[in-house]
């Protein structure tokens, strides 16, 4: 068994944060439920716990960097009868982020740099969901995990169709770090971050409170569980399972269009779901200072190229861990 968490390692991993990972629009973290989340959540946390949750809406949630965008654009496309004329809109308005405001706290920022502009789906993120929920039902992506839900929610009030995704927690991470660099601010090395991800000191961590809490009721009517590998191995048939679950079923002619839509070369370039927008604003405003692009690599695996054996197995232990005899991960 590995043991990650001591006092003297927790007061580690805290200074990491606050040398690594804070900066002008990260002023640092607390712990909410169990879970690591920047400060700025505490403003949001009642908000999103009183949420009222309307049935209609479809709600995708994931552990960060797991196959979100590629499950919204796939859910927003089968919602809105394949409209590629529509989704050229940014999937920040057709698919609003609930709790995006906690990861960029843009105020201070705001008032030293008059001309600077963040999209207002990121600037203030409940207000915008409120506002696009005047328009009809939304397919709205969270990171956040089942404790952080809607009351309504937890307590099954309220039962909007809800499609979880979860990808290996090995390639997560290093896609979470190579976000991390790109997209918030994260000036740490690999090794260290790796640490944090199996501590759950990461914002939405620790990973397996995450997915594990969902796996359990993935035989709820209104949950349907996805995998990232089963997206790249068989994405027609993840297409299929996930519009019937919808109740919205395709043809095999859609299937095929839709199938080409979502795949990796397609995404990459479609700026509707890149979001090379919020890399090119952080670049113009020294916000971050490394090289790379959100849709990085869409492999399974690519971890083995990265990760030394010794975190490797490190890894594989905490995961045998969490899931032993749950047939969740290889
Ligand atoms: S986020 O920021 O948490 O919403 O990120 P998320 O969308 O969950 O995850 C981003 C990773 O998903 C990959 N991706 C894809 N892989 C394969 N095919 C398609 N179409 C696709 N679209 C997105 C994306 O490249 C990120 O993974 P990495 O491993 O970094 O490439």
């Amino acid at each position: 068994m590995v043991i990650i968490n001591n006092n003297s390692e927790d007061a580690e991993f805290d200074e990491i944060l606050e040398r690594d990972f804070t900066s002008v629009f990260r002023h640092g973290y607390i712990t909410v439920e169990g879970v690591t989340m920047p400060k700025r959540f505490e403003d949001l946390k009642n908000n999103i716990r009183n949420w009222n949750v309307r049935e209609d809406d479809v709600w995708i949630c994931s552990f960060p960097k797991t196959g979100t965008t590629w499950t919204q654009e796939m859910v927003w496309m089968i919602m809105n009868n394949l409209d590629v004329v529509g989704g050229q809109a940014n999937l920040g308005h057709r698919s609003p982020f609930l709790e995006v405001s906690a990861l960029f706290d843009y105020r201070e920022f705001k008032k030293e740099n008059k001309d600077f502009q963040p999209p207002p789906f990121i600037d203030d993120s409940l207000e915008f969901v409120k506002h696009q929920s005047l328009k009809g039902p939304l397919c709205l992506k969270t990171h956040l995990p089942w404790a952080l839900l809607p009351k309504e929610i937890q307590d099954n009030t309220k039962s909007p169709k809800i499609i979880y995704v979860t990808r290996n927690p090995k390639d997560t991470c290093i896609s979470y770090f190579n976000h991390s660099r790109l997209m918030e601010g994260y000036r740490g090395n690999f090794e260290d971050y790796c640490r944090l991800f199996l501590a759950g000191k990461l914002p939405f961590a620790p990973f397996w409170n995450h997915v594990l809490p969902f796996w359990e009721r993935r035989n709820h009517p209104n949950i349907l569980f996805l995998k990232y590998e089963e997206m790249v191995k068989d994405l027609p048939a993840i297409i299929r399972k996930v519009a019937d679950f919808l109740e919205k079923p395709l043809s095999d002619d859609q299937v095929e269009v839709l199938s080409s839509h979502l795949s990796f070369e397609s995404m990459k370039k479609n700026p509707a779901v890149n979001y090379e927008m919020v890399v090119s604003l952080n670049r113009k405003y020294n916000l971050i200072h490394c090289e790379g692009s959100f849709m990085r690599s869409g492999k399974v695996g690519d971890y083995k190229a990265k990760m030394s054996p010794e975190v490797i197995c490190k890894f594989d232990e905490w995961t045998k861990e969490h899931t032993e005899g749950l047939d969740l991960f290889d």
